[in-house]
């Protein structure tokens, strides 16, 4: 079985085999089945260039990390990854902050990945790399000589290209994308837009059957290949800590009151302003729910490095605190807004004595918060979902109550309908996810992604038929 080389932006921790969430858990499972190397940032900053990685071993996983130079740094990631890349693929423009540099500084650090990396490879090594901050590495390692198969992911939703091309050198990116083997996206929506994007431009040659396309001269896999969760992982998780003395603290202060739950990065993608708004909307227009939910938003900080997630940070606390001064009673407070992280154990037990679980986001690639609040739940006594049409996880979870996270009125009608809705419903919706969630687990993500993968070295030995595009 050949190695597994991951590449992505950060790397799991070494001795406790910790990052956020399901991703970890997936590659971390394939890599110890197949050996390899997990590679990418270590969260060090230096001057200059850096020097070569430090490599950790933990049995058949060598994790190699790189420190990188704090002001390409700054425009690589805060400048370029998610001040340009990541509100254009959420299609949110108006936060979008492009200069030259910063696109300078990306494909210059996606070249240091590859020098870094390319000592490491061996001849029958596969080659994963993960999200928007590498599209370029595939480039960069087939100019320094690398044949072996590469596949990338993208976690994010891909924009289309009436989107895509607000962004100077979008051409590029089409382009740069066209140097993996395989490109998997969340959802049948992502491939057709970067489909669409390369018909466009005038990249794309040739359709060579049902996901094998020609563009830009190279033969490729592009298809969906949608994220799941460890599922009885989640159960278990679920099970063990809803007796845990902080989740009994949070169930005896509802004092019988029902618990609707966000857990979300505080990022201006998740749509929190519009869910707090909604949630006032729900007070008003429907005063029997006052008293009776207590609404609790999980939002820990991150690229606090960018302006405008500061200001979201503020916004909510605005929000949050009107809201409460509005309605609060002297024993009841609707909101409850912790700007704070918590163990995953602690999250799957708090999913489990909610009522409603509220996800909302005005844009996203998957959503793995969805999709652990239904495995989460008891099956005798489970919680309902809403979920935003526009998550990637709406796809496949259309048993859930759908909503568009714009539609103020429309998200309080839901909640409303959620808090009423009787338990035969209840159930009936989360055994069709939960159906849903246990064919397509992390297990079968990572199995699906390699075979394609593993499929490519086949299928460039045998050669395929060409359709004209
Ligand atoms: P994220 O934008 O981070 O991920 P999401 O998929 O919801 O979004 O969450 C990732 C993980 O972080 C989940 O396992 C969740 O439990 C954990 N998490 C979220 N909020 C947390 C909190 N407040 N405290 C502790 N843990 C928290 C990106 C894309 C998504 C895509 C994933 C995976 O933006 O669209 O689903 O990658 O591909």
């Amino acid at each position: 079985m050949s190695r597994l080389i991951a590449v992505s932006n950060r790397v799991a921790d070494p001795s406790t085999g910790k990052t956020a969430g399901g991703l970890a858990i997936g590659l971390l499972a394939a890599l110890r089945k197949q050996g390899g190397v997990w590679f990418g940032w270590g969260g060090k900053t230096c001057r200059g260039e850096p020097t070569d990685p430090t490599v950790t071993r933990r049995g058949k996983v060598s994790y190699a990390t790189v420190d990188i130079d704090e002001t390409e740094f700054e425009d690589y990631y805060n400048g370029y990854s998610n001040g340009c890349l990541w509100p254009l693929c959420h299609y949110m423009l108006n936060f979008f902050h492009y200069e030259r540099r910063f696109g300078q500084a990306y494909q210059r650090v996606n070249a240091l990945f590859a020098r870094k990396l390319r000592p490491m490879l061996q001849a029958d090594d596969v080659i994963w790399a993960h999200d928007y901050h590498l599209i370029p590495l595939a480039g960069e390692l087939r100019k320094a000589g690398v044949e072996n198969p590469i596949g990338f992911f993208l976690h994010v939703p891909f924009p289309n290209i009436d989107v895509l091309r607000t962004l100077p050198g979008h051409r590029r990116i089409l382009e740069m994308l066209t140097r993996y083997d395989v490109i998997g996206f969340q959802t049948s929506s992502d491939v057709r837009s970067f489909i669409e994007g390369l018909a466009r431009v005038g990249f794309l040659e040739a359709r060579l059957g049902y996901d094998r396309f020609r563009a830009c001269g190279r033969e490729f896999t592009a298809a969906a290949f949608p994220i799941g969760i460890d599922v009885p992982g989640v159960m278990q998780m679920a099970d063990r800590s809803v007796t845990s003395a902080t989740v009994k603290r949070v169930e005896d202060g509802l004092v019988g009151r029902e618990l609707v739950i966000g857990v979300d990065r505080l990022d201006y993608s998740k749509g929190l302003p519009e869910r707090f708004r909604a949630f006032g909307e729900l007070l008003t227009s429907y005063p029997d729910t006052r008293g009776r939910l207590v609404f609790m938003q999980i939002a820990p900080p991150t690229r606090s490095g960018v302006r405008a997630y500061q200001d979201i940070r503020e916004e909510l606390e605005q929000l949050a605190g009107n809201i409460n001064g509005r309605f609060a009673e002297p024993d009841w407070a609707p909101i409850r807004y912790l700007n704070r992280g918590f163990s995953r154990s602690m999250l799957m037990g708090m999913f489990r004595v909610a009522r409603i679980g509220l996800v909302t986001p005005l844009r996203d690639g998957m959503n793995l918060v969805a999709k652990e609040f239904i495995a989460a739940q008891d099956p005798d006594d489970p919680g309902a979902l809403i979920l935003s049409s526009l998550a990637g996880a709406a796809e496949e979870l259309d048993a859930a109550v759908i909503v568009n996270p714009y539609d103020t009125e429309g998200v309080a009608e839901a909640i409303q309908r959620a808090a009423n809705m009787p338990l035969g419903e209840r159930q009936e919706r989360y055994r069709t996810m939960m159906a849903q969630l246990q064919i397509n687990d992390i297990g079968a993500w990572t199995d699906r992604f390699l075979g394609a993968l593993e499929a490519v070295r086949a299928q460039s030995s045998s050669g395929t038929p060409t359709i004209t595009a």
